[in-house]
């Protein structure tokens, strides 16, 4: 055989090896989740004839011809029984573009469809577009609410970094096929982080939004924000207002963004974000959780204190280091929810709960009192109700 094809054939071996691992949740977890071991989707998940010419001919070394640098930013949809990955897939020339990966499984098994996805571009095309949220809106269809930039046609010549990110939309009704459809306009500069409420609110289509001066500091826009819109074509809010504010001296203290479309539960409308603050080494980006009302989802009802999920052992390192971001969770009928959260813009990964367990931990974890002093009486109350439960006999052995 020749070594072209040895090698091949190795590759394939290995690529279905990674294709087929299975993925338990580790085993100790902090009871609001469990992470699952291995990342669901890399890099290495792209398929060889999205990366290689298979041709001896045309590439007698076997080499990577367009490489693959990472697949991050996930949203996620279950349909037709199956967990899809809506992936945010990088390729080694630095642009993204949309991947669907699909299993039988919600935590392994996601293998990518043949195709990437070919997104219709507006009259003004996109030079990068990246992190789509998937909503399935009660109108029918399912929308791909994603980050679509261009360079900033203000920047002088010298400046070849300045970007303007605004809220891109498509739509579908099966992942394929795709309707682009205006960017979102707003009152704000620019937008990044947009996605849809699932429902009509006042007969409207209803909006998370994050404002933002810069594109990558958000200046005066102060938090995730709101808005209403007559129609998705186009879709355009005239009022924003700030539904979670950034806040000093938290996790969110520099910016946050709505993660995915929040689930809807008995308690209120069950979100996942993710807040950023900045430090010596940089922004550390984490995941929180927060709840807001049924029938106003603007207005915040359960703000537990602190991160939900923080980087963690090889999740701390990548790309874009000290980052975990998610824009996909599947809540199934049977009450299982899966948050798929991607480590520094590098990789995916699945973490395992039900929403029953989130909205408890929203329900009962305390908020952040702001104030060292105040967070310290938060513990102490939560100590002294302990210490006197701890003096039944059935807790005895903590005292050992
Ligand atoms: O690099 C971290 C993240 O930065 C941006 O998120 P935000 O707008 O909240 O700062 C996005 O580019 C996101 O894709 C990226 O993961």
């Amino acid at each position: 055989m020749s070594d072209f094809m040895t090698r091949l054939r190795q590759l394939a071996e290995e690529h279905k090896a990674l294709l087929k691992r299975p993925n338990p949740p580790v085993a100790h977890g902090n009871g609001q989740y469990r992470r699952h071991e291995f990342p669901v989707l890399t890099n290495e998940h792209a398929p060889l004839h999205w990366r290689y010419d298979l041709n001896p001919e045309t590439n007698p070394f076997l080499m990577e011809r367009i490489g693959v640098n990472a697949a991050f930013n996930a949203g996620a949809i279950e349909l037709n029984g199956k967990f899809h990955l809506m992936a945010r897939v990088e390729g080694v020339d630095r642009k993204s573009f949309f991947a669907v990966a699909e299993s039988d499984s919600p935590t392994e098994g996601f293998r990518f469809w043949d195709y990437p996805v070919l997104m219709p571009e507006t009259e003004d095309p996109d030079i990068n577009v990246y992190d789509m949220r998937l909503v399935k809106h009660e109108d029918g269809y399912i929308y791909g609410l994603f980050c679509s930039e261009r360079k900033d046609p203000d920047a002088p010549p010298s400046d070849t970094s300045s970007a303007v990110a605004q809220g891109g939309i498509a739509r579908t009704k099966d992942l394929k096929t795709w309707e682009r459809l205006p960017d979102l306009r707003t009152p704000s500069p620019q937008q990044r982080n947009v996605v849809l409420h699932p429902e009509f609110v006042n007969g409207k289509y209803a909006f998370y939004t994050r404002p933002q001066d810069g594109f990558i500091d958000t200046g005066a826009g102060g938090g995730i924000g709101w808005g209403l819109s007559d129609s998705m074509n186009p879709a355009v809010i005239e009022h924003e207002t700030i539904v979670d504010e950034k806040k000093y001296h938290t996790i969110k203290e520099v910016k946050n963004g709505q993660g995915p479309a929040p689930i809807k539960t008995p308690q209120g409308w069950l979100h996942v974000a993710h807040g950023v603050r900045n430090t010596a080494a940089g922004l550390r980006y984490v995941l929180y959780a927060f709840m807001t009302d049924l029938s106003d989802p603007h207005r915040v009802t359960y703000a537990p204190g602190g991160h939900l999920i923080a980087p963690e052992g090889i999740e701390r390192v990548g790309d874009v280091s000290n980052v975990v971001f998610c824009n996909g969770v599947i809540a199934r009928e049977n009450g299982e929810l899966y948050i798929y959260y991607a480590s520094s813009d590098t990789r995916m990964h699945v973490a395992s709960t039900t929403v029953e367990k989130l909205v408890d931990y929203c329900m009962n974890t305390p908020e952040d009192p702001l104030r060292s002093r105040a967070c310290v009486e938060q513990r102490h109350e939560l100590i002294s109700r302990n210490l006197e439960r701890m003096k039944r006999p059935e807790y005895a052995f903590l005292l050992d």
